[in-house]
């Protein structure tokens, strides 16, 4: 089979790092290279988590090396959420052998990611379900690599409600785009075709009390159990939605990757607010940028695709 070249930056969530868990066990992706953003996570618990996933569920992809970025955001997000990274790190199931083997780069993230774009045969697919500070910083220290970017499949950005709660800003932002705006738009001013899934895209993927007991009916598969353990830390939608509520977002993004036909998408053209109270959100303008929105998706289609990826992860 043909394999397409993905290089994955995320951000230590619950749901990035089950993307993770995800793309390894996608046949048609070979994983180029994975790198870790300290924005809704810890860095330390979600680069170690990453490497653990690689030993536990990356058998069949090969070694595959782990970044560490040294970006820094603008505006933080809440610790509540990026401690789930130390919750993740620490389940059972990647720590039973007590050793860490997919090997760590030395480069920082964006610096690992020039060079495993540079080093590809042919073009690289970049998955990023985390802020884009890192390929803001890649694209300026190596202007060369944008030829060889395949595009950008983004969980970031909305065109409807956003999901900051904080003092000094509007509410129009979604938080990927809100922890580094100036890196977005960035990366809006490049010529790289951008997927886009925003936080619209998502809202027929939230995480319910029945997507967990379909995953606790089928825990005997070890991959099963490991999703509905690292979701264990999340609070469900149950009676209306909260900031505290969780959506798959990331692991939408990603399976949009592996199973293009379960997204529908259309052209949108957009820009980037850098700056003020409304910084970090993304606004449709006629003489703007085009991306590809994922309006659509096929819930039951994506829940099945993914239990069946976890079903063979061995
Ligand atoms: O805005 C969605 C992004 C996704 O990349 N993240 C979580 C996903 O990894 C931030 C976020 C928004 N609401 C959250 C988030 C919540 N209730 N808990 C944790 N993270
Ligand atoms: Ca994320």
């Amino acid at each position: 089979m043909s394999q397409t070249n993905v290089y994955f930056n995320h951000d230590g969530g619950v749901d990035d790092l089950v993307s993770l868990f995800m793309l390894l066990q996608m046949e048609q992706v070979h994983l180029t290279g994975v790198s870790v953003i300290p924005a809704d996570g810890y860095l330390e618990p979600a680069t170690d988590a990453s490497r653990k996933i690689i030993d536990r569920f990356g058998q069949n992809k090969g070694p595959v090396e782990v970044a560490k970025s040294n970006s820094r955001g603008k505006n933080p997000f809440p610790a509540a959420w990026r401690l789930h990274s130390f919750y993740v790190d620490a389940l059972p199931v990647l720590n039973e052998s007590g050793r860490m083997e997919a090997p760590l780069s030395s480069l920082p993230a964006h610096q690992h990611l020039i060079e495993k774009v540079r080093g590809a045969e042919g073009k690289t697919l970049l998955l990023f379900t985390g802020p884009l500070t890192d390929l803001a910083r890649a694209l300026d220290e190596a202007p060369d690599i944008e030829a060889k970017i395949e595009k950008l499949v983004w969980m970031g950005g909305t065109f409807e409600k956003g999901n900051v709660e904080e003092p000094e800003h509007d509410g129009t932002a979604e938080w990927n785009v809100f922890w580094d705006p100036e890196a977005a738009y960035r990366v809006w001013q490049s010529g790289i075709t951008i997927d886009l899934v925003a936080l619209e895209s998502t809202s027929k993927v939230p995480l319910t009390p029945a997507v967990r007991n379909r995953w606790a009916a089928e825990r005997r598969y070890e991959g099963v159990d490991f999703l509905g353990n690292c979701y264990a830390g999340c609070p469900p939608l149950v009676y209306s939605e909260t900031n505290s509520t969780y959506y798959l977002w990331d692991v939408l993004t990603t399976a949009s990757v592996g199973r293009p036909d379960i997204v529908k998408k259309k052209t949108v053209h957009c820009s980037v607010i850098a700056e003020g109270p409304s910084q970090g959100r993304t606004v449709e303008q006629a003489d703007g940028r085009p991306v590809n929105l994922v309006y659509d998706t096929d819930p039951e289609a994506f829940f099945t695709y993914m239990a069946d990826l976890a079903k063979q992860a061995a």
